[in-house]
């Protein structure tokens, strides 16, 4: 079975993207064995203070987010990063090529009862003459990601990557300490008939919306004409890893709770990387009224509506919505 290392050498004509995908590589096992010990190494609960979003921290939040920073930061590949742990972005190395947006750890409701997490991660390219603490520099659309992947931390650790040339799978071998090659070119089925949405919301949403779920909970005697199943892991990888591998549709749309914040998840470190790896596998990823990986970001932690998966039923719920 291929290593990651041995992969990446294979598949990708770039020593310095390499030496980058291998970092995080390495950094996620890290995180992974922590998560592995958890209540062990006193490192669940609450970190008691807030990130920039105003969400309140856990302490893996925290312990995640800088073994990134500290790992990115020391390879000369890197110009600089930018989390969702980080109020503003952080210059690494002025000669880099990347810039390495992520979340160190999504998911974080699910640490304390020891439910899957992940770590998302986007890679672009630093513009020419770019400072990596310039916020301008990472403003660029999602279908300029030069490679996107996430690490999930479930009952095995499988990191899930595309560099624009299909998506490849790697599941940690505990026994070496490698990520070993197991599944190639990973297609998303086009058609589906199980859902992903926190319902608890449903009267927050646009009315296309909430027609469309309606819709579908009227089964296959309704407009769509067949009977849904639902799941919610609540963290974003755990539901992206499960339409990557057996289909489906992962939405969290716009709600009217808080104006500030149109929809929940970040276009950047959360949206955009999933949307790569998502249409790289044959699926969709809109707004519900635009392509996601097509909008010009105003700034690194914007938020922004999401409907993504299987192609087929992202394009009914678009319907809904012209
Ligand atoms: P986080 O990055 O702060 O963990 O938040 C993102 C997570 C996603 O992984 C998940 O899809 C969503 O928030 C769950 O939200 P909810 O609390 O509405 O279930
Ligand atoms: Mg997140």
């Amino acid at each position: 079975m291929l290593r990651l290392r041995t992969f990446l050498q294979q598949h990708c004509d770039n020593a310095e993207l390499i030496d980058v995908i291998d970092q995080l590589a390495v950094t996620c096992k890290d995180i992974a064995h922590q998560l592995t010990l958890g209540d062990l190494a006193g490192i669940l609960g609450s970190a008691e203070q807030e990130n920039v979003q105003g969400e309140c921290q856990k302490k893996l939040d925290v312990i995640a987010n800088d073994l990134l920073k500290d790992s990115l930061a020391a390879l000369p590949a890197v110009r600089g990063i930018a989390s969702e742990e980080e109020p503003d972005p952080v210059a690494c190395n002025k000669n880099g090529a990347y810039l390495v947006l992520f979340d160190p750890l999504d998911g974080s409701s699910n640490i304390d009862i020891n439910v899957t997490v992940g770590t998302i991660f986007s890679i672009l390219a630093a513009p020419e003459g770019s400072h990596g603490s310039d916020e301008a520099a990472y403003l660029q659309p999602g279908n300029q990601q030069v490679a996107a992947g996430y690490v999930l931390y479930g009952p095995s650790t499988i990191m899930m990557l595309t560099t624009g040339n299909g998506v490849y799978s790697f599941t940690l071998d505990t026994r070496m300490g490698e990520f070993l090659l197991m599944k190639e070119n990973i297609q998303v089925p086009a058609a589906t008939a199980e859902f992903a949405i926190n319902m608890s919301n449903q009267r927050f949403w646009l009315p296309e919306m909430q027609q469309y779920v309606d819709d579908l909970l009227k089964g296959e005697t309704g407009p769509l004409g067949k009977r849904y199943n639902m799941r919610w892991v609540a963290a974003m990888v755990a539901e992206i890893h499960r339409i990557l591998t057996r289909g489906g549709i992962f939405l969290y749309p716009f709600d009217n709770r808080d104006p500030a914040k149109p929809g929940k998840l970040r276009l950047m470190y959360e949206a955009n990387p999933m949307s790569m790896l998502m249409e790289q596998a044959g699926g969709r990823c809109s707004t519900a009224s635009e392509a996601i990986m097509a909008i010009q970001p105003q700034g690194i932690h914007q938020r922004v509506s999401v409907v993504m998966g299987s192609a087929e039923e992202v394009s009914i719920v678009e319907q809904y919505h012209h």
